[in-house]
């Protein structure tokens, strides 16, 4: 069978966060984080799950790095916990929470896999929301404060770096609709969490560049391709608008300095003006070296007068199959994302850093597990990848989501991502079929046409 290969140095790797791993949520001198807080509050997670435990990685690391090393990976993504490293979120350091952190990456270098650190994967210190967390500028200040303490001990072990991880989720799941913590329903205070997450970024990259390390640092946004269900004139307007909701909002600012027009001005005149500092524009434009995406499905927007701001609906269809997400299986959307990035927004390099499906994934009697839908899932995205790339795209490396099931937030663990099966009473990994195949994907630099 021919194969499309990838280039010589693409990069193969899988991704975790810290809170969806690593448990030990109490242990050696940890502080409180927002997600700590709000799965032990009653109703906010599925089943009343939590990350007390959740893969107990932080125990299990030497054997979760050599599964990595099975697997063939190049490198791995994860995410350090700020209040591991700062249990308040400022001032006292955890010494123990940075001991972790580098017996991890002394355990992947020595495994010859690259780490790569998101520095904020949704665990914001709870001492810090106390104090108004990402809606307070103040953050932005303790954001940059916790990021040099991790370039200052890391910066020459580790050479890829995220500052966040999908600020969108964090604006908005986290404060508008309220299904992630801290949980509030606050259209206009996701705006601004969104703004002071973006200057926090661009502070950070600017303080990493400034220690005149060799690494490299960008940003990962959520990104999806929207698509209007009919090309009637209003249902293109819904897509543009959702576009610039999901998307733009934060490509816009990046890599133009400004946000998009239409939405902005919706908002400005259903909620005001936001805190915008003279020069924070400027700042937010500051370059980087890469920018990360996670692209899981597309969406299909209808106009309806009734369906809020927006006025935008989202459409099911029967062609596409759907994940336990309930989310479209339409991998046709990385190309048209990738190659819509490439075209209109930016020259940098490209990194997916998160792609992968949940599934209703069982052990079967045989101890093994099949999940044949994550492995069509990922090779047809795969194959999308290549074809961008192909068109000229400067996509750098891939990262599948996830390297283990783990807690999918607001789903608790009730919802699988992983290549490998965690199970949650022995927490046991065993590699799943689509573990296997993605070895052999990595062997190969390619994968079956
Ligand atoms: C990521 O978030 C997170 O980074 C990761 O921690 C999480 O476990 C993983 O994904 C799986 O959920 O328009 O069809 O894409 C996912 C972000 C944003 C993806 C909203 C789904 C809406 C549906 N999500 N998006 S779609």
């Amino acid at each position: 069978m021919s194969k499309l290969y990838f280039p010589e140095d693409f990069v193969w790797g899988a991704a975790t966060a810290s809170y969806q791993i690593e448990g030990a949520y109490q242990k050696d001198g940890k502080g409180e984080s927002i997600w700590d807080k709000f799965s032990h509050t009653s109703g906010k997670v599925l089943n009343g799950d939590t990350g007390d435990i959740a893969c107990d990685h932080y125990h299990r690391y030497k054997e979760d790095v050599q599964l990595m090393k099975k697997l063939g990976l190049n490198s791995y993504r994860f995410s350090t916990s700020w209040p591991r490293i700062l249990p308040q979120g400022t001032g006292k350091v955890n010494q123990k929470g940075l001991d972790f952190y580098k017996r991890l990456v002394d355990e992947l270098l020595e495994a010859g896999i690259e780490p790569a650190i998101t520095l904020y994967h949704w665990d914001l210190p709870q001492a810090l929301q106390d104090k108004g967390g990402w809606g307070n500028r103040d953050t932005i200040n303790y954001f940059v404060e916790y990021s040099q303490i991790m370039f200052e001990h890391f910066g020459n072990l580790v050479s890829r770096w995220i500052t966040h991880n999908e600020p969108w989720v964090v604006a908005f799941l986290g404060n508008s609709t309220g299904e992630h913590a801290p949980g509030f329903k606050d259209h206009k205070l996701a705006l601004q969490v969104a703004h002071n997450l973006l200057v926090s970024h661009c502070l950070a990259a600017r303080g990493f560049r400034e220690l005149g390390l060799e690494g490299e640092i960008g940003i990962t946004l959520n990104l999806n391709s929207v698509y209007p269900l009919t090309d009637s004139k209003e249902d293109q307007q819904a897509a543009e608008l959702v576009n610039d909701y999901n998307n733009d909002w934060f490509l816009d600012p990046l890599f133009k300095g400004k946000y998009p027009d239409k939405l902005a001005q919706i908002y400005r005149e259903e909620y005001g003006e936001l805190d915008i500092k003279a020069g924070d524009m400027e700042i937010i434009q500051e370059p980087t070296d890469f920018l990360g995406i996670n692209y899981y499905s597309r969406a299909l927007v209808k106009h309806n007068s009734e369906a809020g701001l927006l006025q935008a609906e989202y459409m099911r269809t029967e062609e596409s199959g759907y994940t336990a997400m309930d989310w479209e299986i339409y991998p046709k959307g990385l190309y048209d994302l990738l190659m819509n990035l490439y075209q209109n927004h930016t020259k940098l390099d490209l990194y997916i850093t998160e792609n992968g499906a949940a599934f209703d994934d069982q052990v079967a009697a045989d101890g093994k597990v099949y999940d044949q839908r994550r492995k069509d899932y990922l090779k047809a995205h795969f194959i999308k990848a290549h074809q961008a790339i192909e068109a000229g795209v400067p996509l750098k490396g891939y990262y599948v989501w996830s390297l283990m099931d783990n807690f999918e937030w607001a789903f608790g663990y009730d919802r699988r991502f992983g290549i490998i099966h965690v199970n949650y009473d022995t927490c046991e990994r065993t590699l799943k079929e689509s573990a296997h195949w993605y070895k052999e994907v990595i062997t190969n630099n390619g994968v079956d046409k």
